[in-house]
C-alpha cells in the first residue's frame, strides 16, 4: 500500500524502536474518569472505533467516537485507520496521542490526534479531542474532516434527546436522558447532523460523497432512537500548513472553556517534528 520506500523504512525503524501495544488500544484517566479506545484500530478502517467513557455518571456513556476525512476529489469519506504511533502516558496519563504519517496513502497529509480526559468534579468529566492535519503535499489541500459520536446517556441508548445550544464559537448539542446530561461541542465546525443509529454512520462509511445537512436537532426523547451525531469542517491548507479540529464532550457538567485544554499541544506537526517535510512528495499515487 505504501509507495514511499524511505518513509516506510523509517516508520518501520521507529516502530521497532517504540513497539506498539499488541491490540493497539489504550485509555487515559484523570481522577476517577477514564476515556479509552477498546477496539483494535486495524479493524476500524471503513468503520469506526469503539470507545468507553466511564467514571462520569453511571456506566459507560460512550459507544463510538471517531474521525473521518475526505480529500477534495475523493469519492467517499474514509475512517482514520491504524495509527503509526500511540502514546497514552502524557501529562500523568490524562492525555494521549495517535499519529498517522500518511493516512490517505497518497502523501497529501499527516494527522495527529490528541485526546485529554478531565475530571471536573466527582462523577463528572469531559473529554477533549483535537485532530491536527498538516498538508505534506506539494499543492493546496482541501479536506473535509468529520467527527462522529455515538453517546449513550445513562449507559443505555434509549430515550436520549438532543437540542442545539447557542455557542458563538462552535456547534453545540446538549444531550440528555432522565439520568444524565452531556454537552457535545464541535469548535468552528461548519455543519452538524444527528440521526438515529445507523443512518449517519452509513453515510460516513458507504461508497459515495456525503455532506452533513444541519438537521436532526431537536432529537426527540421517547422515540426509542439511538442518538448519533457528527460535525463537519471544510478547510483549505497551504503547503506545509497545519489546521486543528477540536471537539469536546462531557457528562453531567457544562463544557470547559477550550482554552483550558492541553490539546492541541504547542509545537510542530508530526512530520515536521520528524524532519520528513518534503519526503512525502515522492511516489505520489493517483487519486482514488
Ligand atoms: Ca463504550
Ligand atoms: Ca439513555
Ligand atoms: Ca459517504
Ligand atoms: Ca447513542
Amino acid at each position: 500500500m505504501n509507495s514511499f520506500p524511505g518513509l516506510k523504512t523509517l516508520v518501520l525503524a521507529l516502530s521497532v524502536a517504540c513497539p506498539l501495544p499488541a491490540l493497539a488500544i489504550g485509555s487515559v484517566t484523570n481522577g476517577g474518569v477514564t476515556f479509552g479506545y477498546t477496539q483494535d484500530f486495524g479493524t476500524s478502517r471503513g468503520n469506526t472505533v469503539n470507545a468507553d467513557f466511564t467514571g462520569a455518571a453511571a456506566g459507560d456513556q460512550l459507544y463510538e467516537s471517531w474521525w473521518f476525512f475526505r480529500v477534495q476529489g475523493d469519492r467517499q469519506e474514509f475512517a482514520f485507520g491504524t495509527p503509526d504511533f500511540e502514546d497514552y502516558t502524557l501529562h500523568g496519563g490524562s492525555v494521549g496521542r495517535l499519529d498517522w504519517l500518511d493516512p490517505s496513502g497518497t502523501g497529501d497529509f499527516s494527522a495527529r490526534l490528541g485526546f485529554e480526559v478531565r475530571e471536573t468534579a466527582p462523577n463528572q468529566g469531559v473529554v477533549f479531542q483535537n485532530l491536527q492535519i498538516t498538508n505534506t503535499g506539494l499543492t493546496d489541500l482541501t479536506i473535509d474532516i468529520f467527527h462522529y459520536s455515538d453517546l449513550d446517556l445513562g449507559g443505555s441508548f434509549g430515550d436520549d434527546e438532543a437540542v442545539l445550544v447557542s455557542n458563538p464559537n462552535a456547534i453545540e448539542l446538549a444531550l440528555s436522558d432522565s439520568s444524565a446530561m452531556a454537552p457535545l461541542v464541535g469548535y468552528q465546525a461548519d455543519h452538524y447532523q444527528a440521526t438515529t443509529w445507523r443512518s449517519l454512520l452509513n453515510d460516513l462509511t458507504d461508497r459515495n460523497v456525503d455532506d452533513l445537512d444541519d438537521t436532526g436537532a431537536p432529537f426527540a426523547v421517547g422515540s426509542g432512537g439511538d442518538f448519533t451525531g457528527a460535525f463537519q469542517w471544510t478547510r483549505t491548507l497551504g503547503v506545509g500548513a497545519t489546521q486543528n479540529f477540536l471537539v469536546q464532550f462531557g457528562s453531567d457538567t457544562a463544557p470547559l472553556d477550550p482554552s483550558m485544554s492541553l490539546v492541541p499541544e504547542p509545537g510542530p506537526g508530526v512530520l515536521a517534528a520528524l524532519g520528513l517535510m518534503g519526503l512525502a512528495s515522492y511516489g505520489r499515487k493517483p487519486r482514488r
